[in-house]
């Protein structure tokens, strides 16, 4: 697969090409979305950071693709590891880049209490509403009615709504936007990885699987654009994010933007606490 001109190779492994996505896929939109915002950040090498994925997909942004120290773990276990980094190794910026179904289905109890610690991580889900790696199956973000691989008369599990979810925990930053979204998502990207560099930092991508979504409605990757076009409505404020759903569009938006201490600053200070004590 050729890469476009307009996409930022400084930080593509580019030996490793072509990538193992599917022609169309919009995982490479959300990878270049963040690497423009590196660029933008002024952002010279990734030495300072370290990226970390479970299985999916979208598990292979970071690796092989970006040019970094990167950990492909298992299936769900990629919060849980990236936890074990950052506590190791508080200076480096820590990036989980996942699917649905490796942060939401089988890794969901990692993702909730890393938000809950607001844990120093960020988080990016690639939604593309299925498990797309085994042939796109159902996955807890499926909306109602799709078919899927195994529900092929239509999903009639109600799906989890993962960033208003994360709103409620402690984390100090969610936001969600779509892949035709393409500069709103680049900002959040940047946000996330200066002005708020601490706690636990949860970007959602809806990003459609291009071969068991898309295909299967009968669409072209151009139409699915278009079409996510009209369907995401930016919201101002949480409370409008009901509102927005009730009629069938895609909330998006920063839902949340705090700027609370994050998890390993507090344990630092626990830890010199215990210390003091052990002392006397
Ligand atoms: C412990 C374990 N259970 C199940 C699997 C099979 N498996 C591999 S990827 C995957 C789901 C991938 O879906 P998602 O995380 O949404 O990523 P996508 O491929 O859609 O980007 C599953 C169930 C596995 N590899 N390991
Ligand atoms: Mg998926």
């Amino acid at each position: 697969m050729s890469v476009a001109k307009h996409f930022s190779r400084k930080y593509l492994r580019e030996e490793v090409l072509p990538t193992p996505f599917c022609p169309g896929c919009f995982n490479g939109v959300v990878m270049n979305a963040m690497f423009k915002a590196m660029e933008e950040l002024g952002i010279e090498d990734l030495r300072n950071f370290v990226f970390v994925s479970g299985i999916g997909c979208s598990s292979w942004i970071p690796n092989p693709l970006i040019r970094a120290d990167s950990l492909h773990t298992l299936h769900g276990r990629a919060v849980a590891v990236a936890t074990g980094v950052k506590l190791a190794n508080p200076r480096l910026n820590v990036v989980v880049i996942g699917g649905d179904g490796d942060l939401v289905a089988i890794g969901g109890n990692h993702l909730l209490h890393a938000a809950r610690r607001n844990m120093d991580l960020l988080v990016v889900m690639v939604n593309n509403m299925v498990y797309a790696m085994t042939r796109g199956q159902l996955a807890p973000t499926t909306p109602l009615g799709f078919r899927t691989a195994t529900t092929p008369y239509g999903n009639f599990e109600p799906p989890i709504n993962v960033a208003k979810l994360l709103i409620n925990t402690n984390a100090n930053y969610v936001a969600r936007w779509c892949v035709s979204n393409f500069h709103k998502l680049k900002q959040s990207f940047k946000e996330a990885l200066s002005e708020v560099s601490k706690g636990f930092r949860f970007i959602e991508v809806v990003a459609p699987c291009i071969t068991y979504v898309v295909r299967y409605e009968g669409k072209t990757p151009g139409q699915k654009i278009k079409e996510l076009r009209e369907a995401c409505v930016e919201v101002k404020s949480i409370s409008e994010i009901d509102d927005v759903e009730r009629r069938g569009k895609i909330a998006v938006g920063v839902f949340k933007k705090e700027l609370k201490p994050g998890y390993v600053e507090l344990y630092e200070s626990y830890a010199s606490r215990a210390r003091e004590a052990s002392q006397k």
